[in-house]
């Protein structure tokens, strides 16, 4: 028998057969443990690879593992380092900023991010995480994320990717400190972008949030193999309409953040007809203040039930949100098992 790791991934047919599944794992991380499979991930609490900023809850280190079947190789290119099996790819773009500026180094990290998935049969993004210090400080006159979004947009013009309609799910989020870091996940078919109802979308932005639009969708569903989706729900804050709203209030902040994640699910469930129930998401909190934990935990906890997976397995990081106003922000994923065919 053929095994999969044997596959010919030059083969012609093998664009047409169905991928080997990709699976999550959110680990608490021992020393000198990686998982065996592991593109890659996102981490958090201790450790060098982690991200530049508190922990808040729970303790230790943690690791958002994505886990494919295939022989995983490691690769470089530019600022990228990914790892691919052929049927998934995950990569993360890490710049020093100060030299370039943010515009030119968010450009230049996602020029390198695109020029990664066009030399891989992945070459569809799913999801992209965006981390980088001062968010929300001015340089040269303006905002660090808004120079970010300058940047970021123009690579997906030049790469010829949607900056509109379509692009990936996403999230933003400041750092107390680090280089610009972009993690990203792709396999080899384009996920299902969903929107939510209650929000303009954020690539359709007026101007007075900056020159150049966010590029990300809502959500997007993506079929992971095995028979699954998966759900990405990017990173969801207090924002009706395009405007932040509750200001100074992080309790009904959150509330507000949750019912607009609860909005973008039913959006996702209606379009996909799958099921992703809100207690069983894998999500992460970014409080700008730490001293909000304890509220943001109590309002969250209520909404998904507080012996659920989704409050059992949460993590809480303290960080800036985009716009300075905007205490709370809320990612979530989640998976479904696609209803059988026989
Ligand atoms: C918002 O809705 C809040 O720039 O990639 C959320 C998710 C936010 C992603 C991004 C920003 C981003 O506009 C901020």
């Amino acid at each position: 028998m053929k095994s999969p790791a044997s596959t010919d991934l030059a083969s012609p047919t093998d664009a047409l057969t169905a991928p080997l599944p990709l699976t999550f794992h959110r680990l608490r991380l021992e020393q000198h443990h990686a998982p065996l499979r592991l593109l890659g991930g996102r981490s958090v609490g201790a450790g060098a690879e982690a991200l530049h900023t508190p922990l808040l809850a729970p303790e230790g280190a943690w690791l958002d593992a994505w886990l494919g079947e295939g022989d995983a190789r490691q690769h470089q290119r530019g600022c990228v380092r990914y790892v691919t099996d052929g049927h998934w790819l995950h990569g993360c773009a890490v710049i020093d900023e100060s030299p370039l500026g943010m515009q030119a180094a968010a450009q230049r990290a996602y020029a390198d991010l695109f020029a990664v998935l066009a030399a891989n049969e992945c070459s569809q993004l799913l999801r992209v995480w965006n981390y980088f210090a001062d968010i929300n400080a001015e340089t040269g006159g303006s905002e660090r994320y808004r120079q970010f979004n300058a940047g970021r947009q123009q690579a997906f013009i030049d790469a010829r990717r949607s900056a509109f309609d379509g692009s990936p799910a996403a999230c933003a989020l400041g750092m107390h400190g680090g280089p610009l870091t972009v993690y990203f996940l792709a396999g080899r078919t384009p996920p299902v972008a969903i929107e939510n109802p209650r929000q303009v979308s954020a690539y359709r932005y007026p101007d007075t949030y900056g020159p150049r639009a966010p590029t990300f969708s809502r959500a997007a569903v993506a079929d992971i193999g095995g028979g699954r989706s998966v759900l990405f729900i990017s990173g969801t804050a207090s924002i009706v309409g395009h405007e932040s709203i509750h200001l100074g209030d992080i309790r009904r902040q959150t509330e507000e953040s949750l019912a607009n994640i609860a909005a973008v699910r039913e959006a996702a469930e209606s379009r996909s007809g799958l099921a992703f129930p809100a207690s069983e998401m894998v999500y992460t909190l970014y409080v700008r203040q730490a001293d909000d934990l304890a509220v943001v935990r109590e309002v969250f906890e209520r909404a998904v039930g507080s012996a659920s997976a989704a409050a059992r397995d949460a993590i809480y990081l303290n960080a800036d949100v985009c716009r300075t106003e905007l205490l709370v922000e809320i990612e979530a994923h989640g998976f479904a098992r696609h209803r059988s065919l026989v």
